[in-house]
């Protein structure tokens, strides 16, 4: 039974706190979540092991974001030194504020577990509770105690739970970290047993000043400058209090794109891109490259979307696209379909979707956008964007559709200011508006260098602009890229 003061010389640096500190507390949590007393921190002083000993005299049990930040940018401004913990000391109850049904992304807080969330998700009926592949609940770096029992096998400092799936008889493992503001630090092991762990798409976390950056974008991909979660994750409560995270949970079948989540349920991991392409793209790919062919040609269809997998076992994997290919035009999801027979056959099929962007450039200027788009939203997007513009322009949509990536391309014949000013702001404001992101992959360079702000907060962009400071001081690394000029100048 060791104490930590044995490991550690306490840094006169601190203050002690004092009864105005406590009053202070008591005010924003009210005096029964500012606890004081000897038995109950016992619990919050010892680590599961029982191998540590911590000596802090008062325990804070905050319940929302907005008391975490209050009590830092406090505790921040006294000099008072702070142990983030969660778990069962309850920190913020356990509600499930935000699920996004397509996506099939949902947000949780800090303490929330598991139970509620498999439950949450069972009563939405938007989940398979066998499909949700992780889970991961914020909980603290200094306390990995959980409460949580499910059919589970329970370990201490991080639950692996495993859970059947009725239908294939297969046994999933799912993982419970203990370790709250190192995230992966148990998810990391079991990436080797189970390849299908997503990291969590956003975070929320408040500094030790109290500002709060709320990260939690519940998009797959966002590729809009420094990717700040990722210093949260591993940072062991270092650097700020995680308060939610985002994470990824596969949806059950739903009328929004049957076609893409039926791919999913079908192919399962196999499936390794799911592209689309517009009947005007297709257009465009068949006028203007040579050896593009429709290998639909009975007639243009309005959408076409090109499949690929990638297995290890061919003639299985062939059988389940075969039937996947079937029962979809069974269904009526698709009018038409065609497998490709060979290797060259599938290189035609993939210029036809990956011959878009040089096909765009031999048909004159072209004005282009990468952008992250809730899945069901997709697509009015080219719909406005071509009534807006009318006959002075050639919209064209397709992209990754599996990771709700619209590229967006403006055709013209020449590059015009006019037509400029009909796509932006409009195009930035419109996918604000609907929580997207403005650069889903090719990034924020020089072109959306001053944009940043229609996807990343004020808070969130001043603590990039901090880290670029203090990395590169002089700025001499691709200068005017990325951040804001006023904050890099
Ligand atoms: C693609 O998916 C590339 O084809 C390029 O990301 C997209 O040129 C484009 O807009
Ligand atoms: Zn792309």
């Amino acid at each position: 039974y060791g104490s930590l003061a044995g490991l550690v010389q306490r840094n006169p640096r601190f203050s002690k706190f004092n009864d105005d500190d406590v009053r202070y507390f008591e005010g924003i949590l009210g005096s029964k979540n500012v606890v004081q007393d000897e038995d109950r921190l016992v619990t919050s002083n010892t680590d599961w092991m029982h191998k540590y000993k911590g000596s802090s005299k008062l325990l804070l049990q905050p319940r929302t974001t907005d008391e975490v930040a209050q009590i830092l940018k406090y505790c921040n401004s006294r000099c008072l030194a702070v142990v983030p913990q969660g778990g069962n000391t309850g920190l913020v109850g356990g509600s499930v504020p935000v699920f996004d049904e397509v996506s099939g992304i949902l947000v949780c807080e800090a303490g929330c577990i598991l139970e509620n969330i498999i439950s949450f998700l069972d009563n939405e009926g938007s989940v398979e509770m066998f499909q949700l592949m992780l889970v991961v609940c914020v909980l603290s770096a200094m306390d990995p105690f959980m409460e949580i029992y499910l059919n589970g096998i329970q370990l201490k400092g991080g639950t692996i739970f495993i859970l059947k799936d009725q239908k294939h008889q297969n046994f999933s493992i799912y993982v419970m970290l203990g370790a709250s503001q190192s995230i992966f630090s148990f998810a990391s092991a079991l990436f080797i047993l189970k390849q299908a762990f997503d990291c969590p798409t956003g975070v929320e976390a408040v500094l030790a000043n109290g500002t709060v950056l709320d990260m939690l974008k519940t998009l797959r991909k966002d590729n809009t400058g420094y990717d700040l979660k990722h210093l949260f994750i591993g940072s062991e409560g270092s650097l700020g209090i995680v308060t939610k995270v985002s994470i990824l949970t596969p949806p059950k079948l739903s009328a929004v794109n049957k076609l893409l989540q039926e791919a999913k349920r079908k192919l399962g991991e196999i499936l390794s891109a799911f592209e689309f392409l517009d009947s005007q793209s297709m257009n465009l790919v068949l006028n203007h490259l040579e050896g593009a062919r429709n290998p639909i040609p009975t007639s243009l269809h309005n959408f076409y979307v090109l499949i690929e997998t990638t297995g290890s076992d061919e003639s299985s994997d062939k059988q389940k696209l075969e039937a996947f290919l079937l029962g979809s035009m069974e269904n009526e999801l698709i009018s038409d379909g065609v497998l490709a027979q060979d290797i060259n056959q599938a290189s035609s099929f993939w210029l036809l979707r990956e011959g878009i962007p040089e096909a765009l450039m031999r048909a004159g200027a072209v004005y282009k956008y990468d952008l992250s788009i809730p899945l069901e939203h997709m697509y009015s997007l080219v719909e406005e964007m071509r009534s807006r513009l009318g006959n002075t322009a050639n919209v064209v949509g397709y992209g990754h559709l599996g990771d709700s990536n619209l590229h967006l391309n403006v055709s013209t014949p020449h590059y015009d200011d006019k037509i400029l000013s009909q796509i932006e702001p409009f195009v930035y404001e419109w996918t604000s508006k609907h929580r997207g992101s403005i650069s889903a992959e090719h990034g924020i360079g020089l072109m959306k260098a001053n944009k940043i702000y229609y996807s990343k907060s004020r808070k969130t962009v001043q603590l990039m602009a901090s880290i670029k400071n203090l990395m590169d001081p002089n700025h001499i690394l691709n200068p005017y890229k990325v951040l804001p000029q006023s904050l890099t100048s």
